[in-house]
């Protein structure tokens, strides 16, 4: 797996004794650690929320629990990390839910194109009812969902062409996350998808390979995907949510207080995170200008030419992803509106 020299997850006891004597806060006599991984880089807000929760597990657990942290697929793919967390080699790591699809097919309801109108109406139903059904259902995945964080509302870069309507995406190759329903969603609008990993993006890019991508700004811009794209569109096609996923068989293995600790820990970093997003999204974008991308706004009506052309690809969808969850997720949808 090629991990980087990391200490093992598991138990240990402390490398250094604690002060002895009178301490008032007690040593741990069992020291638990957990890797976490991503596939963003260190500059990233995904990051940045990494080691909030890092700080708080750390202080609140008074150092019984111990986190690592990995960015830049340093641990391996999503795909990979997910898979790790199911074998419990590895204990944490959060990514889109469209790569959890690949587990669990329900999750790629997230996936529907032009879901949600904007931030507060996913926050409703990310945090509501249907948002919690489905991360209970993490568990048949040997896996544990502490809540939903934001990778956000995705734009589309290339290095071929602006791209102000439909007829603009025709035969570009654009690298899609591995999920069947970003795939045929990109087929659907006319453009040539290949699926990929996150963590080979960069140097497809670079090559060639593909003309481009699509991810927020935040992503595009604090991974320096100008250096490789010149046009960024705010195409918005898919809000993309991140969920914080621990192995199961680690998570059970703690107490009830550190479970309260790490959970309690993984929805506050999750907000502390979602804000640095939100309050940062406007300034990426004049930075992407500013590094001299051409920047396309998307009009109501060309928008709505490209949810037309996708409402087939969800129809034929809704069978796999699971016409209940689909429908309880657009009355969430709605209701949150009202
Ligand atoms: O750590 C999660 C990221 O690797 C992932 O969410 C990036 O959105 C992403 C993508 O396009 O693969």
């Amino acid at each position: 797996l090629g991990l980087v020299g990391c200490g093992g997850g598991g138990t240990a006891t402390p490398e250094t004794p604690q002060t002895g004597g009178d301490t008032t806060t007690e040593a741990p006599t069992e020291v638990k650690t957990m890797r976490a991984g991503i596939g963003l880089n260190d500059q990233h807000p995904q990051y940045k929320g990494l080691l909030k929760f890092k700080e708080l597990v750390e202080e609140q657990t008074n150092g019984a629990i111990v986190i690592e942290t990995y960015h830049s697929g340093q641990l391996g793919d999503d795909r990979t990390m997910t898979e790790a967390l199911q074998l419990g080699t590895q204990e944490i790591t959060v990514p889109s839910t469209a790569v959890i699809a690949n587990f669990l097919p329900e999750f790629s309801v997230f996936d529907i194109p032009f879901l949600f109108p904007n931030e507060q109406v996913a926050d409703a139903v990310l945090g509501g009812d249907v948002g919690e059904e489905l991360l209970s259902r993490l568990a048949t995945q040997n896996l544990v969902g502490l809540g939903y964080w934001e990778n956000g509302f995705r734009d589309l870069t290339n290095s071929v062409r602006p791209v102000a309507t439909a007829a603009d995406f025709k035969g570009l190759k654009i690298r899609t996350m591995e999920n069947q329903l970003h795939l045929e969603a990109f087929r659907a609008l006319g453009a040539n998808p290949t699926p990929m990993a996150f963590t080979e993006l960069f140097a497809a890019m670079q090559q060639g390979t593909v003309d481009g991508q699509e991810n927020p700004y935040a992503t595009i811009y604090l991974q320096k995907f100008f250096e490789v794209q010149d046009h960024v569109s705010n195409t918005h096609h898919i809000y993309s949510p991140w969920v914080f996923l621990v192995s199961k068989s680690f998570f059970d293995g703690l107490t009830p207080e550190q479970q309260e600790i790490v959970t309690n820990a993984a929805y506050e970093a999750g907000a502390f995170q979602r804000n640095m997003n939100r309050e940062a999204a406007a300034e990426y974008l004049a930075n992407l200008q500013a590094e001299g991308m051409t920047f396309t706004e998307i009009t109501p009506e060309a928008r709505q030419e490209m949810v037309d052309l996708v409402q087939p690809v969800i129809e034929r969808f809704a069978d796999q992803i699971g016409r209940e969850v689909v429908d309880a997720v657009y009355q969430a949808v709605a209701d949150a509106q009202q």
